[in-house]
């Protein structure tokens, strides 16, 4: 007797049309379990993820040891604003502290919200340490940056569709090229607090910098007492083959920025993080959030960190990330114009004359493979950090198919 299987996608993806904003423009898949580097479609097709939720699954979908830790959170406590204390912030921010090297974290919730809170620290310090007349403190950025959708943060994006419509946008903020060392020490005054920066643009299309840019954008920062800020939301926790992508250039910066993986997957997590010297402008009142510091994020937080630290993500990402793009680089296609990363953070550039990067994250889909195309050109290649070795190998052989059609 032959079951004709009715998909409940049409139906799911006519709801999500009906009920929600128009915000993304999703491939048409809809997702309804995940397990490790696996996600289940509601039609029972499987799918190797090769995004990570933008690298907020680098522990993998529904890692047990994160699971485990939340659940038994959410037998004791999970929500108690920072009106008073819980017996889990304490143990998080030591463990965040010490596995970071930094005296002290302000946790949050979001990525963007870390971002904020690493602002509204360096201009404060800016006006108290530095005697920078009030409201003239400037924070540089760079052009192509991606460091979350508030409106003061695209207020300084290079992206007009992320800023159309969104304006009147907050001053105190100058963009230079990415990767010009040169070109931030001309662009410092003496009102400029910070430069703040991805140490690989992610959103950007996955772009490396230079080699010593970061170095030498330290030295500079130090020179000037400027603070270095470092958004490693995206390339932080094991995402490029280090613990943070700054430690490939040995780089410690005043201001370090995490979030996605923070969370493991299952909750949002933030912080930012640094020495007191910075963070102890706040003072009680000063910043805060519904949420940041709650127990169970900072429960989850635990387990999630550990889960790196304890299975060696930084360095499977490192051992496996080189030996997968060198494979991506032996594909013989007329599509490629360039492969490029560090660990696990991989674009592959489509040349113009190919079209899109879209028409080949569609023929990925088709074949079990979930890749997002990034600015256009770049397919993204970010698979959870725990994958392994012959999964890499199964995705590179429908990869291949893709690229020499
Ligand atoms: C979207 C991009 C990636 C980030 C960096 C801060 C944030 C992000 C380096 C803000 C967030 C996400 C946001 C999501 C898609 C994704 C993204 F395409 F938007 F840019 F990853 F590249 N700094 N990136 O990458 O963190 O507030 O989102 O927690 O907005 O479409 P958030």
């Amino acid at each position: 007797m032959s079951v004709t299987h009715t998909s409940r996608a049409p139906d799911l993806l006519e709801e999500v049309d009906a009920f929600s904003a128009h915000n993304y423009h999703p491939l048409p898949v809809v997702l309804e379990r995940g397990e490790g580097v696996w996600v289940w479609d509601v039609d029972g097709n499987r799918y190797l993820d090769m995004l990570s939720a933008y690298s907020a699954l680098n522990q993998g979908h529904r890692h047990p040891a994160i699971l485990a830790a939340a659940q038994a959170q959410m037998g004791r406590l999970t929500l108690t604003s920072r009106a008073f204390h819980n017996d889990q912030m304490g143990p998080f921010l030591r463990e965040l502290c010490e596995a970071t090297g930094f005296e002290r974290a302000l946790p949050m919730n979001t990525g963007a919200e870390a971002v904020e809170t690493a602002i509204k620290m360096v201009r404060k310090w800016g006006y108290e340490a530095r005697g920078i007349p009030e409201d003239r403190a400037e924070i540089l950025v760079c052009e192509n940056n991606f460091h979350g959708r508030t409106t003061t943060i695209v207020g300084f994006s290079s992206e007009a569709q992320y800023r159309r419509g969104f304006g009147p946008f907050a001053p105190g903020f100058r963009r230079i090229p990415y990767g010009d060392a040169e070109a931030l020490e001309r662009a410092i005054t003496p009102e400029t607090v910070g430069f703040l920066v991805e140490p690989l643009q992610g959103e950007g299309g996955v772009v490396v910098p230079p080699a010593g840019f970061l170095k030498r954008a330290r030295e500079i920062c130090s020179a000037h007492q400027v603070l270095l800020m470092a958004d490693e939301i995206q390339t932080g926790l094991g995402r490029t083959g280090r613990l943070f992508c700054s430690d490939w250039e040995g780089v410690r910066p005043d201001v370090l920025i995490v979030g996605k993986a923070l969370g493991g997957g299952v909750y949002p997590v933030s912080a930012a993080i640094a020495d007191s010297e910075y963070m102890d402008v706040f003072t009680p009142g000063d910043h805060g959030s519904t949420f940041g510091g709650n127990p169970l994020g900072a429960a989850v937080a635990r387990a999630a960190l550990k889960v790196i630290l304890d299975e060696g993500l930084p360095e499977r990402s490192d051992e496996l990330g080189s030996w997968f793009m060198d494979e991506l680089r032996s594909i013989d296609s007329p599509h490629v114009e360039e492969v490029r990363g560090k660990g696990l953070m991989i674009g592959v550039v489509i040349e113009r004359g190919s079209g899109t990067a879209r028409p080949f994250c569609e023929a990925l889909q088709a074949r079990g493979i979930l890749a997002k195309e990034t600015h256009g050109q770049v397919i993204r290649f970010a698979p959870p950090l725990t994958i392994e070795k012959d999964v890499l190998g199964y995705a590179l052989e429908h990869i291949g198919a893709v690229l020499r059609a």
